[in-house]
């Protein structure tokens, strides 16, 4: 198969070509495309040198899929060159999530929305992906009415400048205010932009996000997005009512049973998820599961995952073994 990378040199393309490595994906020709700045700079795939290319370089060599990492802007001029050649395109930035047209998807959650005619497939935010692979199982099983999440995200979630800047401030330096405020030492209740309605646009994310992969837009969803300044994974507080009660054991099993999810709960031995355990494994980590004893039928858990991996480059890698599976590709 002829794959293109359309980002390839960024913190998601780069862990996308390690994903794809990994999971040894049936590619025949390997397309990494980058800014004009990046053309002709050389990234590794499985132990090969290969030379980054223009965008029209990319569409000549006609790839039958692209995985773009390059922003909403770049994503919404370009996915529609890409479909009209016939290539599937999964997009990690936000542009054509919430098109009324275009499929959400978290595979192990709603893989089965997806269509053959389905071109141009979006891949969610981070935050969203590790939340929802723990809400299915309950959702499935008990309802959910309401979820309030509170995040603690990492900086690779910004991108390279982020963890550049990280670094630097703990290094002693002042750092090229990447954020409006200093990240180390510090927590900045704001990620992305701020919304006429007082959240952020990653609060929103969640919130929207969340109904269109469950299907249900009855979930209520309110989060507070924050920035941490740590490295290996996001974190999150998520506070689940529901409509019938439960049993935390059977909640235990049933998340042990939703593929992706690991469970880590043993508070005893000092056991929960953490970002450090979290850093380079591709699945969603969920721990410190108990009831809410403020109201009925409400859970609180802590999920965390690999933003990189699981938020980012290996849900989009599964959508296209997806496509693949079904003969599309
Ligand atoms: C962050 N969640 O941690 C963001 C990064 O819409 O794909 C991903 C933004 C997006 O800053």
């Amino acid at each position: 198969m002829r794959v293109a990378i359309v980002g390839a040199t960024g913190l998601v393309g780069s862990t996308m070509l390690r994903i794809l490595e990994e999971r040894n994906f049936p590619i025949t020709e390997l397309i990494p495309v980058a800014s004009e700045r990046s053309v002709g700079t050389k990234i590794n795939y499985k132990g090969k040198e290969h030379t980054v290319v223009s965008v029209d370089e990319a569409i000549s060599r006609k790839p039958q899929l692209a995985l773009f990492s390059a922003g909403g802007s770049i994503s919404l001029e370009l996915a529609p060159r890409f479909e009209a050649i016939g290539c599937y395109v999964v997009d990690n930035s936000s542009a054509w999530r919430m098109h009324p047209d275009k499929k959400l998807v978290v595979p192990e959650v709603n893989g089965h929305v997806l269509k053959q005619n389905d071109y141009i497939i979006a891949n969610p935010n981070c935050s969203t992906i590790q939340m929802v692979m723990v809400l299915q199982p309950l959702h499935k099983n008990y309802g959910i009415k309401r979820v309030v999440v509170s995040t603690y995200q990492s900086v690779t979630g910004t991108g390279q400048k982020a963890v550049k800047e990280l670094l630097d401030e703990r290094a002693g330096g002042k750092g090229d205010g990447v954020y409006p405020h200093p990240i180390d030492m510090n927590v900045l209740p704001h990620i992305d932009v701020f919304q006429d309605n007082g959240y952020t646009k990653e609060e929103m994310k969640m919130v929207l996000e969340t109904c269109k992969i469950m299907g249900d837009d009855n979930i209520k969803v309110t989060a507070t997005t924050v920035r941490v300044p740590v490295m290996g994974g996001h974190s999150e507080s998520v506070n689940v009512e529901m409509n019938k009660d439960f049993d935390e054991t059977t909640v235990k099993q049933q998340f042990s049973e939703m593929p992706g999810v690991t469970v880590i709960d043993n508070p005893s031995n000092n056991e929960y998820p953490m970002p450090l355990f979290a850093a380079g494994k591709d699945d969603v980590f969920v721990g410190r599961i108990r009831r809410d004893y403020s109201q009925p039928n409400t859970l609180n858990c802590w999920i965390v995952a690999d933003n990189l991996r699981k938020g980012a480059a290996t849900n989009a890698v599964q959508i296209a073994e997806y496509l693949h599976l079904q003969g599309w590709i």
